[in-house]
């Protein structure tokens, strides 16, 4: 039991193919204690469904969309009061306008560059501040990113961009928040079809072509992804702050 005693929020679930839900699941499982985050009307009754599938009943299911500053802040008050401190937050949301991911890069417009780093980067760096008064000692946030930020990927375009700014973010944060004890990390996830990839054309020609290139010679699994979000919020991550672990079958060391 890795996580027993912690009190985690994840922010956000979709769907059962989220990796919100596999992480959900695999904390559950190391007797974490979570509160779930789902955007809207549209996921929410899917989002309580699911929590009844956990051992432990979720301590609250909250709404989060970020692009609401206000929501955002409510969650101190909403949180705060379901379970006073929290020793994990875990950030696995992205979005960019579909258009963005399409077009080649160049012709990405002014507003859907803005909203792509709002919703995918900014929301870390909000989130992480209306948490600070609820963090114990030792606390763990963990963000979800992609190779798209270190690397040209075609069509991750804008997301790419947000990414790279993401993984800047983790350091900065880690450099504000160490010396409350508080230790932030990205997890680099291999692709993964869930709702966010299938809506990519060309997604399952990238999956095979994962799948052949990497040195595991498969596609990560996100249950994996899961258990190093375990890892990083378990005190057996005690020493680790501003990085970026690759759970992607080691796709990312290949060069040909
Ligand atoms: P998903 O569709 O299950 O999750 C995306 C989540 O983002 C959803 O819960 C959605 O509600 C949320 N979201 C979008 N706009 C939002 C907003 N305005 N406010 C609040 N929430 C919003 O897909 P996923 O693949 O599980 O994505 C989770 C994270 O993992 C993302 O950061 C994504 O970039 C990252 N990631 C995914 C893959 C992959 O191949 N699936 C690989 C590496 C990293
Ligand atoms: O981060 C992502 C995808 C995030 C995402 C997905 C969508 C689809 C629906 C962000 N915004 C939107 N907007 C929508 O309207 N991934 C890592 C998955 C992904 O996306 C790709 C990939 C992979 C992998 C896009 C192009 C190429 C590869």
């Amino acid at each position: 039991m890795l996580l027993e005693g912690k009190r985690i929020a994840i922010f956000n679930v979709a769907n059962k193919r989220s990796i919100a839900w596999a992480i959900a699941k695999a904390m559950d499982a190391q007797g974490a204690e979570l509160v779930l985050g789902y955007q809207n009307e549209r996921t929410k009754d899917a989002v309580q469904g699911l929590a009844q599938e956990l051992t432990k009943m979720p301590a609250a299911v909250v709404p989060c969309d970020v692009a609401f500053p206000e929501q955002i802040e409510a969650l101190q008050e909403t949180v705060g009061e379901s379970v006073g401190t929290i020793h994990g937050l875990v950030h696995s949301l992205a979005y960019a306008p579909k258009n963005c991911l399409h077009h080649p890069f160049l012709f990405t417009e002014r507003e859907d560059f803005l909203t792509t780093l709002e919703i995918s980067t900014y929301s870390l760096v909000a989130l992480a501040r209306v948490f600070t008064p609820l963090f114990a000692h030792e606390a763990s946030v963990i963000t979800l990113t992609y190779l798209g930020s270190e690397k040209v990927l075609p069509n991750y375009n804008v997301m790419g961009v947000a990414k790279a700014a993401l993984e800047a973010s983790v350091r900065y944060l880690a450099h504000d928040l160490g010396p409350a004890g508080v230790r932030v990390n990205a997890i680099s996830a291999g692709p993964i079809n869930t709702v966010a990839a299938r809506g990519i054309s060309g997604f399952l020609d990238m999956l095979d072509l994962h799948q052949k290139k990497a040195p595991l010679g498969r596609n990560v699994e996100a249950r994996e992804v899961a258990d190093a979000a375990v890892f990083l919020a378990s005190d057996l991550a005690s020493g680790i702050t501003g990085e970026v672990i690759h759970v992607d079958t080691g796709y990312h060391i290949v060069g040909v």
